[in-house]
């Protein structure tokens, strides 16, 4: 086989015969000539195929997406048909052969052309290839290579989180039984928090990308069944400021990692890199709730989310807001409560566009606290036993917070649905393709 070339490449090579391989994007059929866009993964160029080439009885079969190996000649454009601007818009491919590697069928839509959501994730394997989806993906394996990155410059080591379970680290009723294991019932895991509150004994400062399973009884624009989060925990915290801080310096450092990076994609996406000031600001759940003139719930509704994040952004010209001190009974049982504080908790959520993409807290430490907070909630201690060890041996006060990849790449490009952020979205309804039967939901 011929050397290839990268499309990136071309412009070095004017003048000369090359041989790229990729796929074809666009087919134009001109009079008796053939135009082509081809592109690899270092961007696209176009290619003609002339009436006099050898290559004229082959292109004529060629359709688009088929991957393709293409031999030809690097000319300069003339210059009336220069393309400022545009990725080798001053070259082009004079087409001598073209090999078919890979035959595509005929799509069954334009790709790039508006679907419906899920028409879009029937095709994925298809559908994943439009220059949309390509971009969120870019964007998302770029979030999560600036998040681990300054959590490890923050002095953080990562591991890997266990996915099969013994119990519920949340404490909630959505979780996935696993049918399998004799003595035991297992779980998919709902978070890694037991296994990061863990590995603060062994590293003081530690993080994991894990995916987490919530079999959520109601389908919504932010909920996956299957989703990724970004975990991180700390010890020797004073309170919960401290693992807040920590949360504010990564996402400072992705948001400045993508905005260089991927200042092409936020065009393409009618959208600006978000604004993150020097110190993200901080309102107490009761504070938000009285600028808002709502009623002091224990929790926000969605709608006061986004209002909150709107005020943000003009009072605050941030994009993101920390919301602190929910009544303790609303978190997660290992929530800390101060005495002092009773009966707020430091727990905390990170909102961004619109939406929660972090919660957070400080933990309980001492093993006795915690064991009485499990039976206030009506857990049992026995089946906490292997995470209760930690708390036996040493355990500093600590803290640490989770942040929803699909949440956080779908409000970095103002995508409305976190599904349209996932490459294979699970939910309710689908895995892969649509099932036949929704399982039956109450709310
Ligand atoms: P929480 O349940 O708030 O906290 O989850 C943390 C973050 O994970 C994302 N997330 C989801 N994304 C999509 N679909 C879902 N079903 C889903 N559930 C959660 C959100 C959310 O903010 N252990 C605590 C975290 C901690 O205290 O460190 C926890 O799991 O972006």
């Amino acid at each position: 086989m011929e050397k290839r070339t990268y499309i990136g490449d071309l412009s070095q090579h004017v003048g000369e015969s090359v041989t790229i391989m990729g796929w074809v994007s666009v087919r134009r059929d001109q009079g008796k000539m053939v135009f082509f866009d081809f592109r690899d993964m270092t961007g696209s160029v176009q290619g003609v195929v002339l009436p006099k080439s050898a290559a004229i009885e082959t292109a004529k079969d060629v359709r688009v997406e088929s991957a393709v190996a293409v031999t030809g000649l690097v000319n300069k454009r003339p210059e009336k048909n220069v393309q400022e601007g545009k990725q080798n818009g001053d070259i082009e491919l004079q087409i001598e052969r073209v090999e078919v590697l890979g035959a595509a069928a005929t799509l069954p839509f334009e790709l790039g052309a508006d679907l419906h959501l899920e028409t879009h994730l029937d095709n994925l394997p298809l559908t994943l290839k439009t220059q949309r989806s390509r971009d969120i993906f870019h964007m998302q394996s770029s979030i999560l290579d600036a998040y681990r990155t300054s959590l490890k410059l923050q002095g953080f080591t990562e591991f890997v989180a266990p996915a099969l379970v013994g119990g519920d680290a949340e404490g909630g009723s959505a979780v996935f039984k696993v049918d399998y294991f004799n003595d035991k019932t297992a779980y998919l895991a709902t978070s890694p928090q037991f296994y990061k509150q863990i590995m603060v004994g062994p590293f003081e400062r530690a993080f994991t990308v894990a995916k987490i399973f919530r079999a959520e009884r109601s389908a919504t624009t932010r909920h996956l069944s299957e989703a990724t989060c970004m975990d991180f925990e700390m010890g020797f915290i004073e309170n919960e400021k401290e693992p807040m801080r920590v949360l504010e310096k990564t996402i400072k450092d992705t948001v400045k990692f993508v905005a260089e990076k991927h200042a092409d994609i936020f065009e393409r996406f009618h959208t600006s890199v978000p604004l993150v000031p020097d110190e993200i600001p901080i309102l107490t759940l009761r504070e938000a709730q009285d600028i808002l003139g709502v009623p002091h719930e224990p929790d926000m509704e969605p709608e006061n989310e986004r209002q909150i994040c709107e005020w943000s952004k003009k009072e605050k010209g941030s994009d993101f807001i920390f919301i602190t001190r929910y009544p303790t009974k609303k978190r997660a049982f290992y929530t800390y409560e101060d005495p002092s504080e009773s009966p707020y908790s430091r727990g905390f959520d990170l909102l961004f566009r619109g939406l929660e993409i972090n919660s957070g807290a400080q933990r309980i430490h001492d093993h006795d606290t915690l064991v009485a907070r499990m039976k206030e909630r009506g857990f049992d201690p026995a089946k906490f036993v292997f995470y209760l060890q930690a708390f036996r041996y040493g355990m500093p006060p600590h803290g640490g917070s989770s942040t929803g990849l699909e949440r956080f790449t779908a409000r970095m490009l103002e995508i409305p649905n976190v599904k349209e952020a996932t490459a294979f979205p699970r939910d309710m309804t689908r895995i892969d393709s649509r099932l036949s039967e929704a399982p039956e939901f109450e709310s």
